[in-house]
């Protein structure tokens, strides 16, 4: 019982910049024990969750999300397609479990969801649960009435990022604010569905504004259950093409500070990794990373082989969709 006080106790939901600040600013190696420590407590260090996603709506998005080859204000040559006939979603999660897949994400170009397709999403729902997965949507901002039908519905989790910090934020996104964001997620978690909600880095934000983004994440009233941390994907054509590139060691702070300050959150290791080596992302597993998008596509453009991450996983010994808690975790009420 004891030792559960402590892990519950651990969950501070009133970080300060300058207490994080402090931490990005820790010698590398003291930073990385730390999170490394703070992992062990809560979950098992080699037991990494693996989710693959599906882009179910792709492109001609009316919003103008400088990162995203999605937006319709973006000539990325990329190919518009419809919301996906049922048949496909289904045929797709199979491939996904039989390849190892525990969760299955299911991503939407829109704005928000109209009723008619929002219940054309729930079907691809109760399709992929019936498989025994996980199910994972983004869908873009959400009512409360669409978030108590998605909890009908089963879902497990909603994907909605807050991508950046509060300052920077305006520099990126401008057709929809900060605090549409947080009312979405608020929405999601008075449903009890489990939030997954992180940001990108590598957008040519300051490290101010990583540590500030880290710090709203903390500070919501609760620690999203998954905190994806995404590295900018940089396509052609879109407005962020051409950023500096952050520098890894930078990247594999933000997924240890992450960990520290959400230290029952499950951190995941989301878009760029076709652009990290192995040993980068073996120290983003020690800073605490434990779970991954898995399979050849993000939602529109490149990520690992799966073969090339399972030999990358036998390499590290860790261990595919185990158990990861050793604790009660932090996860939202069925
Ligand atoms: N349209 C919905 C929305 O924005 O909420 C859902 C889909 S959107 C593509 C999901 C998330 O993908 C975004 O919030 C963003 O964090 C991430 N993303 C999009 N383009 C990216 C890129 N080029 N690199 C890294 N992450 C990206
Ligand atoms: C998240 O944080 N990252 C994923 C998922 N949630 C939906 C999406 C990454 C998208 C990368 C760009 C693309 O493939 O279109
Ligand atoms: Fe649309 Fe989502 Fe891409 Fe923004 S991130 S342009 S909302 S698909």
């Amino acid at each position: 019982m004891k030792i559960m006080n402590e892990l519950v106790d651990d969950v501070r939901h009133d970080w300060t910049l300058n207490e994080i600040k402090a931490l990005f600013a820790r010698p590398f190696n003291d930073l990385l024990f730390q999170a490394q420590t703070v992992h062990r407590k809560c979950f098992d260090p080699n037991a990494v969750q693996i989710s693959s996603l599906l882009s179910i709506k792709t492109g001609a998005c009316p919003e103008d999300c400088s990162y995203c080859p999605q937006s319709a204000r973006y000539d990325t040559d990329l190919e518009h397609e419809r919301l996906l006939p049922i048949e496909e979603v289904k045929q797709a999660a199979l491939n996904a479990k039989q390849n190892g897949a525990s969760r299955f994400c299911m991503g939407a170009a829109w704005r928000n969801p109209t009723e008619k397709n929002l219940d054309k999403v729930i079907e691809m729902i109760s399709v992929v649960k019936d498989l025994g997965m996980e199910t994972c949507v983004t869908l873009g901002m959400l009512t409360r009435q669409q978030t108590q039908k998605l909890k009908s519905a089963g879902l497990d989790y909603y994907n909605h990022n807050l991508d950046t910090s509060p300052e920077y934020y305006k520099e990126v996104i401008t057709t929809r604010t900060y605090q549409d964001r947080l009312d979405t997620l608020e929405n999601v978690r008075a449903e009890n569905i489990n939030v997954c909600c992180g940001g990108i880095v590598g957008m040519g934000e300051s490290d101010l504004d990583r540590a500030a983004l880290l710090q709203q994440l903390a500070n919501l009233p609760q620690h999203p259950q998954s905190v994806p941390i995404n590295l900018l994907v940089q396509v052609e054509n879109t407005p962020l093409y051409g950023t500096e590139v952050l520098d890894p060691i930078e990247f594999v702070r933000t997924i240890a500070v992450a960990r520290i300050i959400m230290p029952k959150s499950t951190v995941k290791l989301s878009a760029g990794r076709t652009n990290m080596t192995d040993e980068l992302q073996a120290l983003c597993f020690l800073a605490g990373a434990n779970s991954i998008f898995y399979g050849e596509k993000l939602l529109t453009t490149p990520n690992p082989a799966e073969n090339k991450d399972m030999e990358l996983f036998d390499r590290l010994g860790i261990k595919p969709n185990a158990e990861q808690h050793h604790a009660a975790s932090e996860t939202a009420a069925a």
